[in-house]
């Protein structure tokens, strides 16, 4: 492990510009900064219309029925489809990416307020809108069901009655460790807390909302489909299987995406319509949702209820972690994570400690809310772990009367005993835990803070100190293990380098805004010792790339980022054979350095990249099975994924009066392996510890008893702006990834995974004299005052 510290926010005009990692600039960032990204909406296509979704206006009813006369009359109305139309095309029900199906329209109840009953498609967006208006629709109101706690009831509403025989509202039930020993492990211990800890529901709300333009072409039967999509390739695969439309007819182009945190990874009910539309109408169909549309429909996050326990003796040492977990995936099981983990990667829940015992179930419920549930930079719910497991840690430390720094210190899983088999079944691939902690504390002024906060209590001020670590589990596949809808995860990669020696690399994966187009184009040219600027990375466009699962999970540099790599070590490869045929000489007598192959003992004679390009598509007499060019490809299938971690600290200041919370600094150590480009880390860094402050403080989607979403529009959903984040202050160490080509493990999580945990435990620290022991999130301003009074919730 290389421990470092670099100020945060170098600030712009950082001058290095190596080949290969480093801190250079976006390449993508002259186009979005000049206003000439091309979003979605931007696409204009001839003759194109425009569709609307009519939403329900309640969570639970039965449809009556629809009359679409007067929207029909409309003059700039084109057609108008409901639930009963698509079920003449068996297309009323659509699987989901969890085995499940979701209603594309309203055919036989209403089961969500917001609800997709019928679609307007119109000469333009205006009379779309306007039209939804003139369509009559008659609803039967049941009573919803919106507490999960309720969901298993005897008398509870059924809410996917639809399903033959089904006559409750349990998805499933899951558990993994091994509960005898746990239990052993709990009877004999010392000490044991418990607490329920509620990890609310919250929306990944990114700045472009969803949208699609579908291009159905009936002649050669061919579909465009521009989406706001994080997986083009597995959205190709689903509509062929869905529509029957046969693969090489369909292409998904996914343009430039404001941001995705997991909300653009499932395949909506628009999507479909836009398809739809365009196939009835014989035109291109633009659907674009609007603001609330995307915050009560799409893809939430969390809504996790977990009752934790741990199990430690006397003197600090943690000896076994269990839980059971209620999860409210809403009206349809639309999760979008592995096949055979129905509850995402939550097994992380036993942390970075060393553990004797861990067990766990977790149980997934329907309700009358909108589907989802895995989203929001969660690493496929490592985000609930997390906290689960951090705050549960900080219950103990006050429990035991220890310093939470100290009792983390003392059960981190210890560097020689890496690789690590944790007791659900993962393999930590590497770690260094103490300095990443002992650095934050470091960098903090821990022990000077703690001395502020015992004089500020003495004052009667209200002054927390939060810490938190973490380790996440990013970068699926290995495809053996881990498959979405069948498909299973690995990622391709193709390279071509034109003859001046130029490239391009085509990858699977998709950018929302991580940068792809720079480090992977660092990573070939880290590879090949080529400049930066001289690879272009191409994405985003099934036609133009090799088949891949996409990006979420953090998993684009851990499996793409692999891909790259190897590939451009492929192609070195082949450059060496080449390079020998051009000089004459034996490939075993040449040797690399970064760009250039030459002759052992001889450094003048050799040949760039470049030069032995122009050779590859020239006239040289090339050796036997190489053929004229300097292109190769791989798919890469990761042997396990990777484990990156964190350790940060919180200080926070409440007002007694108001109970409003101030984060006053926020110190984030962060391990990711090598680093491809710490600019850009640094900025998925900040965006996740933003995330964490919305989370922790401000952010939820709350549902009141009939069923009416209370989040609906950023009036009532609060998401953090500058004025509520401090000056991050970050740092790292560097324990690269032992299996991956180039050490690296995810970033892209990590900041949002660690974060709400250090921020609670700060406000729950500030909060001490009160006899505080735990909150739920949102701490907002009257929750922090009623947890003063001594009550859970506001009145
Ligand atoms: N990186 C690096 N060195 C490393 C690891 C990563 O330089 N050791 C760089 C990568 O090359 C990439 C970026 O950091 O440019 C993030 O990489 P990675 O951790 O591989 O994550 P992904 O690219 O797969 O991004 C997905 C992740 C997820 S799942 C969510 S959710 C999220 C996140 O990224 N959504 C985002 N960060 C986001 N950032 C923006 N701006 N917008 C989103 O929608
Ligand atoms: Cu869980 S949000 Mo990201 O994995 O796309």
């Amino acid at each position: 492990t290389v421990i470092h510290e670099r100020p945060s926010n170098p600030g712009a005009g950082d001058e290095d510009r190596p080949i290969g990692f480093g801190r250079i600039q976006r390449k993508e960032d002259p186009r979005f900064v000049r206003g000439k990204g091309h979003y979605l909406d931007d696409i204009v296509l001839p003759g194109m219309l425009h569709g609307a979704i009519l939403r329900a206006p309640v969570a639970h009813a039965r449809l009556v029925s629809i009359d679409t006369t007067n929207a029909l009359a409309h003059p700039k109305v084109v057609t108008v489809i409901t639930g009963k139309d698509l079920l003449g095309l068996k297309l009323a029900w659509a699987p989901t990416l969890s085995a499940d199906v979701q209603a594309v329209l309203v055919t036989d109840k209403v089961r969500f307020q917001g609800q997709e009953v019928a679609f307007v498609v119109a000469e333009d967006r205006y009379a779309a809108r306007d039209a939804l208006e003139l369509i009559d629709v008659e609803y039967d109101v049941l009573p919803p069901l919106v507490d999960a706690r309720k969901a298993l009831d005897p008398d509870a509403p059924v809410i996917r009655d639809e399903i033959e025989g089904r006559t409750d509202n349990r998805i499933f039930d899951w558990e993994i460790g091994d509960k005898a020993e746990t239990e052993a492990v709990f009877a004999s211990a010392d000490v044991v807390v418990s607490q329920e800890i509620v990890y609310p529901r919250v929306h990944p709300a990114p700045m472009e909302t969803c949208g699609a333009v579908a291009d159905y072409e009936p002649v050669e039967g061919r579909l465009t489909l521009y989406e706001t999509t994080q997986a083009p390739h597995a959205h190709r695969t689903l509509y062929a299987i869905v529509a029957g439309i046969p693969e090489h007819k369909i292409r998904i182009v996914s343009p430039d995406i404001g941001g995705g945190f997991g909300n653009k990874v499932g395949i909506y009910p628009g999507y479909i319509l836009a398809v739809v539309g365009s196939i009835v109408t014989g035109h291109p169909v633009k659907w674009v949702e609007d603001r609330s549309e995307n915050l009560m429909s799409t893809s939430f996050a969390r809504d996790y209820i977990m009752q934790g326990e741990i199990a430690a003796t006397k003197e600090g040492k943690i000896l076994a972690v269990r839980t059971n977990v209620l999860a409210d995936h809403g009206a349809f099981n639309a999760t979008a994570q592995p096949t055979k983990n129905p509850a995402g990667f939550f097994s992380i829940f036993t942390g970075s400690y060393d553990l004797k015992a861990a067990y766990c179930t977790v149980t997934g419920v329907y309700t009358n809310k909108a589907p989802g549930g895995v989203a929001y930079a969660c690493s496929f719910r490592v985000t609930e772990a997390v906290y689960l497991v951090e705050r549960l840690v900080d219950i103990l430390a006050r429990k035991l009367e220890m310093d939470p720094a100290e009792l983390r210190l003392k059960n981190f899983i210890k560097p020689e005993q890496f690789p690590y088999a944790n007791k659900t079944g993962w393999i930590y691939d590497s770690g260094n835990y103490e300095p990443a902690m002992r650095l934050s504390m470091q960098l903090a002024g821990y022990d000077e803070l703690r001395r502020e906060q015992k004089e500020k209590r003495a004052r009667g001020e209200l002054m927390g100190i939060g810490v938190s670590f973490f380790t996440e589990t990013v970068g699926a596949g290995p495809r053996k293990h881990f498959d979405i809808v069948g498909l299973g995860m690995a990622d391709g990669a193709e390279l071509r380098v034109h003859p001046t020696g130029k490239a391009v690399v085509r990858i699977s994966v998709q950018t929302q805004g991580q940068g792809h187009e720079t480090t992977f184009a660092q990573i070939v040219a880290e590879e090949l010792g080529i400049a930066p600027e001289n690879v272009d990375v191409v994405h985003g466009d099934t036609d133009q790339t090799p088949f891949g699962l996409g990006t979420y999970g953090s998993r684009s540099t851990p499996v793409s980022g692999g891909a790259v790599a190897l590939v451009a070590r492929k192609v070195r490869e082949k450059a060496k054979l080449i390079a020998a045929a051009m000089l004459e000489t034996r490939p075993e007598d040449l040797e690399w350095e970064k760009g250039r192959w030459f002759v052992k003992g001889d450094p003048s004679v050799g040949k760039t990249i470049a030069e032995i390009a122009m050779g590859a598509h020239g006239t040289v007499a090339l050796p036997e099975g190489i053929d004229g060019n300097l292109d190769a490809e791989v798919t890469y299938d990761p042997p396990n994924l990777t484990f990156p971690f964190g350790a940060y600290i919180c200080v926070v200041d409440v007002d007694p009066g108001t109970g409003h919370v101030k984060v006053r600094r926020f110190i984030a150590v962060d391990d990711c392996g090598t680093r491809i480009n710490p600019m850009i880390i640094e900025g998925q860094v900040h965006g996740g510890l933003t995330d964490g402050v919305g989370m922790a403080l401000m952010e939820i989607i709350e549902f009141d008893e009939a069923g009416n979403c209370l989040g609906g529009s950023f009036m009532d959903y609060l998401i953090p702006t500058a004025m509520e984040v401090p000056d991050w202050e970050t740092g790292f160490t560097v324990t690269p990834s032992p299996h991956h080509p180039i050490g690296a493990k995810g970033i892209g999580e990590s900041a949002t995974v660690g974060s709400p945990p250090a921020i609670v435990n700060a406000v729950v620290d500030a909060l001490a004299p009160f006899g505080v022991t735990h909150m739920d999130m949102p701490c907002t301003p009257a929750r922090v005052w009623a947890a003063m009074q001594g009550r859970a919730r506001p009145p």
